[in-house]
């Protein structure tokens, strides 16, 4: 029989190509999609529900009624929001977590996915590269919620024997959702500006690295993780997971090939500084070797592929 299994935060930039994703490789019906608001993009064909990631008890009595198997919480406040409401983002982060580390140790269901994110990381580290087990000294509100995120999810492993397993995305870049409130926002804010002919406004310093990832890959992670046999996740807090660094300047540089006349400004703001604090390159062997990650998309085929998939978009 096939597994079913349950997306919480189906609506948001991740959740979105997930679902979607999901649905293909395990039939629509399987795939439940939930929000706290009706979806704007589509999520294919297959049920949709409401459902608070903050309601503990609206949750379980939906786990008590349907026999799911795996849940991919995504739900999450990203970077710059939550800056800006440190409180709400802590509430909703870590009880969304709490939430549903306790259905599954309830025994509601056996496996969960749960994202973290290279913002668990500080400032300081060796030639600006995080491996897997840095020192992990976040200085934003986000940082530190998927930080202590981590160590629960471990915690939940160890002591209750919870099948929980995480990965630390880079900053996505993905063309169905646009991502909303994270400091990497702006990798995917400026394929839309070139695709509209509008000058771009970058609020990041021209030379500010970063790992990012396209879609592709973070689903493809996502997926790969929760099918690895049990033995080989050997870490239960997250994994680092890297795929490309490159700065403003650079990605602009390969966009231009494609819009030539594309102009860009930069005035870096306040998301400046939290990039600042990240590192600009990520480790992930751990992730090779316990569960044979690989990337697959280098920045010029992901710029291929993005203006690719937005154009198809806007002709449709
Ligand atoms: C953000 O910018 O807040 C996120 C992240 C790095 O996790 N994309």
């Amino acid at each position: 029989m096939a597994k079913k299994v349950l997306v919480l935060g189906a609506s948001g930039q991740i959740g979105t190509d997930l679902t979607l994703n999901l649905r293909e490789k395990l039939g629509a019906e399987n795939v439940i999609a939930s929000d706290i608001k009706e979806p704007q993009v589509s999520l294919g064909d297959g049920p949709f529900m409401l459902l608070n990631a903050l309601d503990r008890e609206g949750m379980q009595k939906f786990l008590k009624n349907h026999q799911i198997d795996e849940v991919y919480n995504m739900v999450a406040m990203l970077s710059a929001t939550a800056e800006k409401h440190p409180w709400k983002a802590w509430d909703l982060n870590m009880n969304s977590l709490f939430n549903t580390l306790e259905l599954q140790k309830e025994g509601l269901f056996s496996k969960l996915f749960w994202p973290s994110s290279i913002a668990v990381f500080g400032p300081g580290l060796k030639n600006n590269t995080a491996i897997q087990n840095s020192v992990a000294e976040p200085k934003t509100v986000y940082g530190i919620s998927k930080l202590s995120g981590e160590r629960w999810c471990e915690y939940y492993a160890k002591q209750y024997n919870c099948d929980v397993r995480s990965i630390r995305y880079p900053g996505i870049i993905s063309y169905q959702t646009e991502p909303g409130g994270g400091t990497t926002d702006y990798a995917v804010d400026i394929f839309h500006k070139a695709i509209a002919n509008v000058p771009y406004k970058c609020f990041l310093d021209e030379k500010r690295t970063l790992p990012m990832m396209y879609m592709a890959d973070a689903v493809k992670a996502t997926m790969n993780i929760m099918e690895a046999n049990s033995e080989s996740i050997r870490i239960r807090s997250s994994y680092n997971i890297a795929a490309l660094s490159f700065s403003p300047q650079e990605l602009y540089t390969s966009i231009c090939k494609y819009f030539p006349g594309f102009e860009i400004q930069y005035e870096p703001d306040k998301r400046d500084l939290y990039a600042q604090s990240w590192p600009a390159y990520i480790n992930d062997d751990q992730a090779k070797m316990d569960w044979n990650w690989e990337a697959e998309f280098n920045l010029d085929k992901l710029v291929e592929n993005m203006f690719h998939n937005l154009k198809s978009l806007i002709h449709q």
